[in-house]
This record gives structure tokens, C-alpha cells and sequence, in this order.
């Protein structure tokens, strides 16, 4: 028995030894969530997690810092929110079989007291003197006050059920707001911007509006965390999310897309509208002087470049997303730092040149 915690600790090491072991062979940064990532591929305890790193292994001999992002989503976080809402599904669930109980052993007692209380009625009907009666009376009066007692119990019971049942409802609200968040920035996270972004399309043709997507994607976003570090990257990250934030209007959904991408759905916007705002967020996003917190130092700018698309009668969401995503490919292709709509010469260029 005393030895099982001590072989725990060893193994619980080895697996430590192993995940750091990795993060250093691939010279990942030693953030938690790469050797969250790592640790869980040494314990074996996901083989489909270890089975998707193993692919992206052999088809890259690495993975890259969106391949990371992708197996802690998909396999670490999305399973641990998916732990805490069976967590709270079952305290509720709990709680209300608790009720049940309660309310039936309520039925039963009132039940008793429903025949004690015809018994009552007929002995009334056969007292013969005061003594009689008294007697009758006082056990009448017994059995209020007892009833009195059982639903001041079963009031507060319920009470103190009712407040226990509303808080578990806001810890699944938290829960599932968490579950659509980006935890780096805050902004709605790609399965968010997939659940919004479906419910624009369609509100949009319901109501005949338009609808706009911008997608934007930072600039040479590899270079400037090989220069300055990933948790300096992490910041650039957050400042971008909070321009397209602050130059978003009330009902547009502002997502981080995935790695260093975002995307901005525009419900009732035109064309160029949108563009307008694509290139105020740009100029805005070129305009900011970085300078790492720690030190002082100044890190220049970065830039980042934009694709904007405004849905047709023909469209599906998918193909309004590759709309976008083609416009800000062009843009890359033209050199960054830049906008471009699906009316551009340049995009066109862009699509024809990838047809051929
Ligand atoms: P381009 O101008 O063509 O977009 O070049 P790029 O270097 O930005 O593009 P590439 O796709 O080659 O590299 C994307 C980089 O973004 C690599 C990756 O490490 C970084 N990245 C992705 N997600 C994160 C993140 O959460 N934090 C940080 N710091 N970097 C990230
Ligand atoms: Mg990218
Ligand atoms: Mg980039």
C-alpha cells in the first residue's frame, strides 16, 4: 500500500520528463498549454490525441504553433469544459431528486393527516360530553400545529433549494460562456464565430439584408515571435483583438479564427462599409508603437492584412468564408499591410491565378 503514492510520483515524473523532453527536441516555447499538450501524449490517456500528433509528426517532423492550438482544443480544453458541465448537469439533477423526495414524503405525511383528521370528524359526530370534545379539539389543534411545522420545513427546504439550483444555473452560464471564449483575447472563439456566424447568414437572408465578413490575419506574425518571444506575440495578439473590438459596432461579432487570425462578422453591412472599417482597423492596428512592457524596448510595428466579402443569394457560409479568406490572400499577395473586396482587380487576378 505505502508504495503505490511513490510509484505514482515516479511515473507522475517520467511523464513530466518525457513532455519536457519534447518541448525541448522541437524547441516549442515551455508555455503550460505545450506541456499540457505533451504530457497528456506521454500518459497515453487520449489515443486520439496521440494519434493526431503522431500524423502531424510524420507528415511535418513537428508541429507548429497552430497544430499545438488545435490538439489543446480539441482534446484538452473542450473535454475539461465538457467535465465541468457533466460536473454541474449532475449536481442539479441531484438536487431535484432530492426535492422529489422531499415532496413525496410531504404527500404521505398530509396523507396520514387527511385520515387521522376523518377519524377526527367521526369521533366528533359521536362526543357525547365537554371532556370529549376537549379532547378532540386538542388533538385538531396537535395536528395544526404539526402541520404548521412540516410546511415551515418544507418551505425552507425548498428554499434552500431554489437558491442552491439557481446558483448551479450560473455556473453553467460561466461554463458555457467559457466554452465560447478565446482565453488569449477574450473575443468569441472559432466555435462561437461558426455558431454566429450560421445564425447571421440566416437572419440576413430572412430579413433580405446584407451581410459582410471581413477575415484579417497578422503580418509576418512568425518573424516578429522568433525576434521577440511568443509571450510578446500573445500580446500583439490581444492588442489586434482590441482595435477590431473598439471599431466594431453593436451587433457585429469580432472572433479569433484560429491562431493569428480573426474574423469579423458584419450583419447588415454593405460592401463598402465594410472595407471602410477594414482599413480604419488597418491603419489604426500600423499606427500603434509596440513596446515590450518588461523592458521599455521598442519593438516597431506590425501590420496586418484584410479579405472582405459580402454574402450573394447563392451563398453558403462556407462559401462566403472562402470568399473572404480568398480577398485576404490577395492581400497577402500584394504585399500585405492592405485590404482587398471581392471587387478588387486584385482578387480577381488571385482567383484566376490559382484556377490555372
Ligand atoms: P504571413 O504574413 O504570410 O501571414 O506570415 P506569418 O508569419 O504571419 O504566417 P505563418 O502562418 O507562417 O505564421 C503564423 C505564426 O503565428 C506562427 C505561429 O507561431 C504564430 N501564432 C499562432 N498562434 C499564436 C499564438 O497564440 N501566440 C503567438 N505568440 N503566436 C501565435
Ligand atoms: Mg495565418
Ligand atoms: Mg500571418
Amino acid at each position: 500500500m505505502s508504495s503505490e503514492p511513490a510509484e505514482d510520483h515516479q511515473r507522475t515524473m517520467a511523464f513530466a520528463e518525457i513532455a519536457l523532453g519534447q518541448i525541448k527536441v522541437l524547441g516549442h516555447p515551455a508555455t503550460p498549454r505545450n506541456y499540457e499538450v505533451w504530457y497528456s501524449y506521454a500518459t497515453g490517456y487520449h489515443p486520439s490525441l496521440n494519434q493526431t500528433i503522431n500524423e502531424m509528426l510524420s507528415r511535418n517532423g513537428t508541429l507548429t504553433d497552430a497544430d499545438l492550438e488545435l490538439v489543446y482544443t480539441t482534446y484538452i480544453s473542450a473535454t475539461r469544459i465538457g467535465d465541468k458541465i457533466d460536473g454541474v448537469s449532475a449536481r442539479i439533477a441531484d438536487e431535484l431528486k432530492q426535492v422529489m423526495a422531499m415532496l413525496d414524503a410531504a404527500a404521505g405525511s398530509a396523507n396520514t393527516r387527511t385520515e387521522s383528521l376523518t377519524a377526527v370528524s367521526d369521533k366528533l359526530g359521536n362526543a357525547k360530553d365537554g371532556e370529549a370534545l376537549r379532547t378532540i379539539v386538542e388533538s385538531l389543534v396537535e395536528t395544526a400545529s404539526d402541520m404548521k411545522q412540516n410546511n415551515h420545513a418544507l418551505e425552507a427546504r425548498l428554499n434552500a433549494s431554489k437558491g442552491e439550483i439557481d446558483q448551479l444555473q450560473e455556473n453553467l452560464q460561466v461554463v458555457r460562456t467559457e466554452s465560447l471564449t478565446d482565453p488569449l483575447t477574450g473575443l468569441a472563439n472559432r466555435r462561437h464565430f461558426d455558431e454566429r456566424i450560421e445564425r447571421a447568414a440566416a437572419e440576413a437572408a430572412e430579413r433580405s439584408e446584407p451581410l459582410s465578413l471581413m477575415m484579417i490575419d497578422v503580418d509576418h506574425f512568425k518573424s516578429f515571435n522568433d525576434s521577440w518571444g511568443h509571450l510578446t506575440g500573445d500580446q500583439v495578439l490581444r492588442l489586434v483583438a482590441t482595435l477590431l473590438k473598439q471599431n466594431a459596432k453593436g451587433q457585429d461579432i469580432v472572433a479569433r479564427y484560429g491562431g493569428e487570425e480573426f474574423a469579423v462578422i458584419l450583419p447588415n453591412t454593405v460592401l463598402r462599409a465594410a472595407r471602410t472599417l477594414a482599413d480604419h482597423t488597418r491603419r489604426e492596428v500600423m499606427s500603434k508603437d509596440l513596446v515590450k512592457r518588461s523592458t521599455g524596448q521598442n519593438l516597431g510595428r506590425v501590420t496586418i492584412s484584410l479579405g472582405v466579402a459580402m454574402s450573394r443569394p447563392d451563398d453558403t457560409v462556407q462559401s462566403l468564408i472562402a470568399r473572404a479568406d480568398a480577398c485576404l490572400y490577395a492581400a497577402k499577395r500584394s504585399g500585405r499591410n492592405r485590404v482587398i473586396c471581392e471587387t478588387d482587380p486584385e482578387f480577381a487576378a488571385s482567383a484566376e491565378s490559382k484556377v490555372a
